[in-house]
């Protein structure tokens, strides 16, 4: 067993010491940062969701998980976001309001950092009026919304209206990603940009601020 193999096998049994362990072990050694966070703690995630939609684990499960995976993305964070050179623009960032699932929103941040975007997290459940404000008061290049549920995806097309009504909607390119999230609908609530993954995510921003 490879080491990714050995953390996302650790993420799914929810074992938040040893993921944190492995991860430093991974880390001393040549590895990148970048499997151990898409083939470890992502790959590990991604099965737990798979279990979790087929019922063979619940809620209390896919936590304790989901616990053990930010414990090892805390570890990451850092050198993710390690870059010496000025921001390539400001990025608003956070989860649709309704919507408590934070951890893809929180690897798109980490990139974003990780390219050298300046990122304010707002976090998760963030209020459609809430995005809108941010956006004025930081003078966001970006909003960039997460949304991981049918029923709140919906609400990315009020943020994008909100935009419009504060006349703000020319300055500042908006990008939309998540599981139930795809290009069409990206397209059809005015979005500018749709990403499938964090790393694409970065790609759409550096193309949406012409980088
Ligand atoms: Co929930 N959940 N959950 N959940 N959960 C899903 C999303 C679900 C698909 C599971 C299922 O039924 N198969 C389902 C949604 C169904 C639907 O609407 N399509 C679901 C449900 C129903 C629910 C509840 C309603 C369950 C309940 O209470 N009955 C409830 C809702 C709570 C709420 O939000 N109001 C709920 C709760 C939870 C937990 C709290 C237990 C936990 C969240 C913990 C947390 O985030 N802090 C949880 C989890 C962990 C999941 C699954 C298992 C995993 C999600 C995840 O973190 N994936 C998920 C099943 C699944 O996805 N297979 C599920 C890993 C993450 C790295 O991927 O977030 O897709 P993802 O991010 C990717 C890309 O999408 C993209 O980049 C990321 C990295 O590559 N991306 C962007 C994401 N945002 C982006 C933004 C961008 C660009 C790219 O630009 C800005």
């Amino acid at each position: 067993m490879t080491i990714f193999e050995k953390i996302a096998d650790e993420v799914q049994k929810g074992n938040s010491q040893t993921v944190e362990e492995l991860v430093k072990e991974a880390l001393s050694t040549e590895v990148s940062v970048e499997g151990i966070l898409n083939e470890g703690l992502v790959e590990g995630m991604n099965i737990v969701g798979e279990k979790f939609k087929n019922n063979e684990c619940f809620i209390p499960e896919v936590l304790v998980s989901a616990k053990a995976m930010k414990l090892g993305l805390e570890i990451l964070k850092p050198l993710l976001a390690e870059t010496n050179v000025k921001p390539l623009g400001r990025v608003v960032i956070g989860t649709i309001q309704g919507d408590l699932h934070d951890i893809g929103k929180n690897i798109v941040s980490m990139l974003l950092q990780g390219a050298g975007f300046e990122v304010i997290d707002l976090g998760a459940d963030v209020p459609i009026d809430r995005f809108v404000e941010s956006a004025k008061n930081e003078k966001a290049d970006l909003v960039g919304m997460s949304a991981l549920l049918i029923t709140t995806m919906v609400n990315m097309k009020e943020v994008i209206q909100g935009l419009k009504e504060a006349g703000l909607k020319d300055d500042v390119k908006v990008i939309v990603g998540g599981a139930p999230v795809t290009r069409d609908f990206a397209e059809k609530i005015g979005a500018d940009g749709y990403a499938p993954d964090a790393a694409s995510g970065v790609d759409v921003a550096r193309k949406l601020l012409n980088l």
